[in-house]
């Protein structure tokens, strides 16, 4: 019950409000509407305090409400339902812009002001006026008397003509009056003088009036071009192809409105221009046209920047067209252009579409349009493109040469940066590099046919590679510590599978090794690795060669253990000797560092499938060698940057540093980059210059005349002679000698002083020499004497000897004659082949030589002829040796005066590894007897004068206390002719290891003298 209750009482509460609703209704409604009116307001006011936005809201008159806000400037009205305006609009007197689009207002006649009232002409501040799409029959007369428009849009309207009141809108800038039915324009439209842009598109006009050209600042007349030529007839549209009439449908005024910017002409049925246009046009378009040929008034638009001429039969293009120096796109598909030279002073051009003619050749200087960024040539000629096209710029991104007569590319187009993709389009355009339809079979097609350009580059690249004319070989020095692994890596590389020397030691590369490879895409190398043993670290200082790649090899072990120092010593020496030297980093023995990582193998195989424990060893691998790689970087930059520092010259570093292992397979990915990148170099015509040198015919026989000359070197003087039989001088001579050089098949060393004179032309035998007279663990060799018959036999000792010679060799590095006859035992025992080898050695300051006795004599029979400073062994215990001794017995008879001292520094420096070798050789080598080579110490008989190396604090590599020699002498005349020599010697030395500063100083004469290099 209580429920019936009380949804009755809610039954009659309703009752009630819905009387109450009745009753208000009529009052409410008006309420609700201006409520929602103001609320319209409002939120139109929201966008500025002077716009009202009304679009779109299904209003059939303007709400009065807004009549009230004067200070509006901008109102749209567009689509609604508005049939016209009441006279109040004319209220609002600061309105600028009027959008009544899309409203169906009314204008039965051209005197109906019921649409716009004709209040309006006091809108003094109107500028816009939009009327677009309002079913008008006639433009509103109230239009002609609102004077300060600037802009009237009656555009979809089918008003049917423009009335010669429009004169009465002299503001006016921009009319559009786009599908209007109207055919001509009155002349008074020649009043609207502020006139910019005029929009007739998709009228039926059949004239246009003259006065239009005294529209100064018309720039845009927008006009179907097409229509005047709908009016041609069949048969005058057949005479006007046939040239047998001049077109004449165009109303000639379009082209001399002073202003215009752009003409569109394009299939108007035109055979011919005026001889003279408006020279304002930027764009031109006369394609498909019946031009009899390409209309020479063209050329005179100096601003034009777009010019379509397409479909035009155009023979060719007028040498005039140069004069377009602005033009940015040239469009002339379809004609019958068979060449195309004067587009080439087109510098400006960006875009030439040269399509579907039949275009043989290209000019030779395209590529000084170096703001192309496409060049479509699709459906020519072409059987061949100039190298020039190889010039264009890395903005070029679009190159089609679909549907030609090529056979090949060059392959310098890999230089073109900008075609980063092949065959693609991008939006309706295609895009990147285009070959399709040529018979193309350089490379073949499954090579070109990609969507990656990068793939036909690597090929061309490598056919480049392997066609490459008689390429002089590029020479492979191999540097590094001793063991780190340069024989076996050299090796791999000749032999193409891993060979590692032996680990006991009977592997150890002894004086120098020199060999040749072709790599698989037969360029020629040659390799040369000085051995690593201190004992040749002279040697190695002169090896080095201004035309050959350094490579450095390291052990990856070592420099994990050690750090960069494996590499950055060997990097300065090269810095110090070779300024600019071209160097590739190898790191080597990848295979014997740990790929140990955060987890270890273990575990992943506890946790993981077998194979994913693969996989995972194998990413983990990838991720440690990366690391290495990462930390190698970093290394090496900051090395580079000490190096900088340091007032060095650059390296010339390739840019990779290679990671390889000698006794892994040949196809490692780094091994394959490394022959790529020695192929690319050896190749590379800037780089590598010199081994793109022809060879004349004449070298090889006077080669091998010279090899077949006894003995380890040819002294040069007789070397001209000999080159000179064979009509090789001067120049050619050099060259010659310097392309032997650099092919292996002699040294001629003539960045120094001393060797210059001297082609070593059998360097087989000479390193065979030095291998066996420098021996790299002599006290292997030196066994008791009843063990080696040689002794004996061919040194002639007896054991007594025998062990004078042996306690002379291992503790002071001095050989005596007969040890030396071991030494060389089974090479060219002959004494002359010896005693050449003995001159080489001096030569190339590995050790100091007296030249042998010719009768042996009793006492001087083991008198040392050869000294070797690196053969010291660890010094002896403190006591008097026979320096102190001699040093005593001199000095004591010398006059204070008579002392001359040199402090060889290196400036500010770390000197390099093999410079005090270098430098006590080189003095080594010019005196006549000596006394001992301990703790670098030496004294010697030089003209009666005394000459000292004294003291070098710590070892050979750290020089930077400097290093002290002092020369002695009664006579001050003597001293100076000593000092002169020394200073002679030390000039040869600083040739190759410049940046060492030198001091003499004389007490005896007062004078200083220093120098720098
Ligand atoms: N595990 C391993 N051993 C190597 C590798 N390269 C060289 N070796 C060994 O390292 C030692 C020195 O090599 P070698 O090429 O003679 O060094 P070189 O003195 O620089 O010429 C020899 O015992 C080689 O077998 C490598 O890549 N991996
Ligand atoms: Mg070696």
């Amino acid at each position: 019950m209580e429920s019936v209750g009380e949804a009755n009482d809610a039954a009659v509460v309703d009752k009630n409000n819905a009387e109450d609703e009745a009753a208000q209704s009529d009052a409410g409604e008006r309420a609700a509407g201006s409520r929602r009116q103001s609320e319209m307001i409002g939120q139109s006011e929201g966008r500025s305090r002077d716009e009202l936005d009304f679009s779109s809201q299904g209003l059939t008159m303007a709400p009065s409400s807004l009549f009230a806000k004067t200070h509006i400037t901008v109102l749209n009205l567009s689509s609604n339902n508005i049939r016209g305006l009441p006279p109040e609009i004319s209220n609002l007197t600061q309105l600028r812009h009027l959008d009544l689009s899309r409203n169906g207002l009314r204008c039965a006649h051209p005197r109906d002001f019921t649409s716009l009232p004709k209040e309006m002409e006091t809108m003094a501040e109107l500028r816009e006026l939009l009327l677009s799409e309002c079913s008008l029959m006639h433009i509103p007369p109230a239009v002609w008397s609102i004077v300060g428009l600037e802009k009237l849009d009656i555009s979809r309207n089918k008003v049917g003509a423009i009335p010669s009141d429009i004169m009465k809108l002299e503001r006016l800038v921009h009319l559009n009056a786009t599908q209007t039915g109207i055919k001509t324009l009155p002349e008074e439209i020649v009043c609207c003088d502020a006139l910019e842009s005029l929009l007739l598109f998709g009228n039926p006009i059949d004239s246009l009036p003259d006065s239009l050209r005294e529209l100064n600042r018309l720039h845009t007349l927008h006009i179907n071009y097409r229509v005047f030529a709908s009016g041609v007839d069949a048969e005058t549209d057949g005479m006007l192809q046939r040239q047998q009439l001049t077109s004449e449908h165009i109303p000639s005024v379009v082209f001399h409105i002073p202003q215009l910017l752009e003409m569109d002409l394009e299939a108007c049925k035109v055979n011919a221009l005026p001889r003279s246009l408006t020279r304002s046009l930027v764009e031109l378009n006369i394609a498909a046209n019946y031009f009899p040929a390409f209309p020479e008034a063209v050329c005179s638009l100096h601003q034009l920047t777009l010019l379509d001429v397409s479909r035009n039969g155009f023979k060719t293009l007028p040498p005039a067209l140069k004069d377009l120096r602005s033009l940015r796109v040239l469009l002339a598909r379809h004609n019958q252009l068979t060449f195309v030279d004067s587009l080439a002073d087109l510098t400006e051009l960006e875009r030439i579409d040269l399509g579907f003619n039949c275009i043989a050749k290209l000019p030779d200087n395209i590529g000084q349009l170096t703001k192309l960024t496409a060049l479509l040539l699709p459906g020519n000629r072409l059987d061949a493109l100039p190298k020039s096209l190889c010039s264009l710029g890395d903005q070029l991104q679009t190159l089609d040469l679909t549907g030609n007569r090529l056979t090949s590319i060059p392959p310098e187009m890999a230089g073109l940066a900008g075609l980063d993709r092949a065959h693609q389009f991008s939006g309706l355009f295609k895009r990147g590099l285009w070959l399709h339809n040529n018979p193309i079979d350089k490379p073949p097609a499954k090579v070109w046919n990609t969507w990656d350009p990068a793939k036909i580059w690597a090929h061309m690249e490598r056919m480049a590679i392997q066609n490459a004319p008689k390429l002089r070989p590029c020479k492979l020095v191999f540097l590094g510590d001793l063991g780190s692994g340069k024989t076996s890596l050299a090796r791999l590389l000749r032999l193409g599978h891993a060979a590692p020397t032996k680990s006991d030691g009977s592997g150890l590369t002894r004086g120098f090794q020199l060999s040749s490879w072709r790599s698989e895409n037969r360029c020629p190398f040659v390799l040369l690795e000085a051995g690593g043993h201190p004992i040749y670290a002279p040697l190695l200082a002169k090896l080095l060669d201004p035309k050959a790649l350094h490579c450095v090899v390291f052990d990856i072990a070592e420099y994990q253990q050690i750090g960069f120092d494996v590499v950055s010593r060997w990097l300065r020496l090269l810095a110090a000797h070779l300024p600019g030297a071209r160097v590739q980093l190898i790191g080597t023995k990848l295979d014997t560092i740990s790929m140990a990582t955060e987890t270890s193998a273990d575990e992943i195989l506890a946790e993981v499938s077998e194979v994913e424990a693969a996989l995972a060893a194998e990413s983990t691998a990838e991720a440690a060698v990366q690391r290495l790689r990462d930390s190698l970087d970093e290394d090496l930059a900051r090395c580079l940057e000490q190096l900088r520092a340091d007032s060095n010259p650059e390296l010339r570093l390739q840019p990779r540093i290679h990671l390889v292992s000698a006794v892994g397979p040949p196809a490692q990915p780094d091994l394959l980059t490394l022959r790529d990148d020695l192929e690319r170099l050896s190749t590379n015509r800037e780089a590598m210059p010199h081994l793109q040198k022809y060879v004349p015919t004449n070298w090889q026989p006077f080669m091998e005349q010279v090899k077949q000359q006894d003995g380890l070197y040819i002294e040069w003087d007789w070397l001209v002679e000999f080159a000179d039989q064979r009509n090789i001088r001067d120049a050619q001579l050099i060259d010659c000698l310097e392309f032997y050089h650099e092919s292996g098949q002699l040294l001629w060393l003539r960045r120094h002083r001393r060797l210059r004179n001297f082609v070593l032309h059998r360097p087989d035998k000479l390193a065979d020499f030095l291998g066996r007279l420098l021996p790299v663990s002599l006290a292997d060799f030196l066994v008791d004497y009843n063990e080696n018959a040689l002794f004996r036999a061919c040194g002639r000792m007896s054991a007594a000897e025998y062990e004078e010679a042996r306690e002379a060799a291992l503790s002071r590095g001095q050989l005596s004659w007969p040890l030396v006859r071991c030494l060389a035992f089974g090479r060219g025992g002959q004494r002359q082949a010896l005693v050449e080898a003995l001159h080489c050695l001096e030569l190339l300051e590995l050790a100091c030589c007296t030249m042998p006795p010719q009768v042996p004599q009793p006492g001087l029979h083991s008198r040392p002829v050869l000294t070797v400073p690196h053969l010291m062994p660890e010094p002896l215990p403190d006591s008097e040796d026979d320096f102190a001794a001699t040093w005593r017995s001199v000095s004591a008879g010398c006059p204070q005066t008579g002392r001359a001292s040199l402090r060889a520094c290196p400036a500010g420096r770390p000197a390099p590894p093999a410079l005090f070798a270098c430098l006590s050789a080189a003095i080594h080598s010019a005196i006549s007897w000596r006394i001992d080579w301990r703790q670098s110490r030496l004294i010697c008989e030089l003209d009666h004068c005394l000459l000292a190396a004294v003291e070098v604090d710590g070892d050979e590599a750290d020089l930077s206390s400097g290093l002290d020699f002092e020369l002695a002498s009664q006579s001050a005349v003597k001293l100076q002719s000593g000092f002169d020599w020394l200073a002679d010697y030390v000039d040869g030395v600083r040739e190759f290891a410049p940046g060492i500063e030198w001091r003499f100083e004389s007490s005896g004469a007062g004078a200083t003298e220093s120098g720098a290099s």
